[in-house]
């Protein structure tokens, strides 16, 4: 988990060259593609049973020394008034787990507002979790991350990835297990919020 903020120009290295590569999993251009189910769908209006600073079912996560606020925001939304946030955040991320199949093209999408346009950066970002073959162990493998990053876009904007599992459940590491949704930014200047966080199953556009 801790790696994840530290290396954003290794993984977009990663990404593009998975990209090249032409591989049957990890992440995909976009498409116009029909969608078949949406198993999870988040507007954040649900506060944890056990944490009400925290929308239920996610955590969060910032690097070591950022001073930033990482908040569940209870008074402003996209079309309500539940979102998640960071306020002058160097690296940091809300993040949640959910199950997830073999040989499916998965479409991550959210919205991001942020107060300031300077050169702080947005970013959704998607990960498998393995059953690692050697360990017997669930981990993250880091290395096949879909990512969009974008500079901080002003008004709430609309993105999304897009990742497909591989048609086995086999990566080279281990088996395929879950998947982490991540909602992150990186050196953000005043205010950022996430909202309307959507996981859909598009109709298979693997080869
Ligand atoms: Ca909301």
């Amino acid at each position: 988990m801790r790696r994840w903020c530290k290396s954003t120009l290794t993984v977009l290295i990663i990404v593009a060259f998975a990209g090249l590569s032409g591989q049957l999993s990890g992440q995909v251009k976009s498409a116009q593609s029909r969608v078949i189910e949406t198993p999870f769908t988040d507007s954040f209006t649900t506060p944890s049973t056990t944490q009400s600073d925290i929308p239920q079912g996610w955590k969060n996560w910032k690097t070591a020394g950022d001073d930033g606020i990482i908040f569940y925001d209870k008074t402003f939304g996209r079309n309500d008034k539940f979102s998640i946030g960071f306020e002058n955040s160097r690296s940091a991320c809300w993040f949640t787990t959910i199950s997830a199949k073999p040989g499916t093209t998965y479409r991550l999408s959210g919205y991001v507002k942020a107060e300031s346009q300077n050169n702080g950066l947005v970013a959704l970002m998607l990960d498998p979790n393995i059953i690692d073959k050697t360990t017997g162990k669930s981990r993250t493998l880091f290395s096949q991350r879909a990512i969009n990053t974008q500079t901080a876009p002003g008004d709430w904007t609309y993105f999304e990835i897009i990742y497909q599992t591989p048609l086995s459940g086999d990566y080279p590491e281990g088996k395929l297990d879950t998947i982490n949704l991540y909602c992150s930014v990186r050196n953000i200047p005043g205010k950022a919020w996430f909202d309307d966080i959507k996981l859909d199953v598009l109709e298979n556009t693997a080869p």
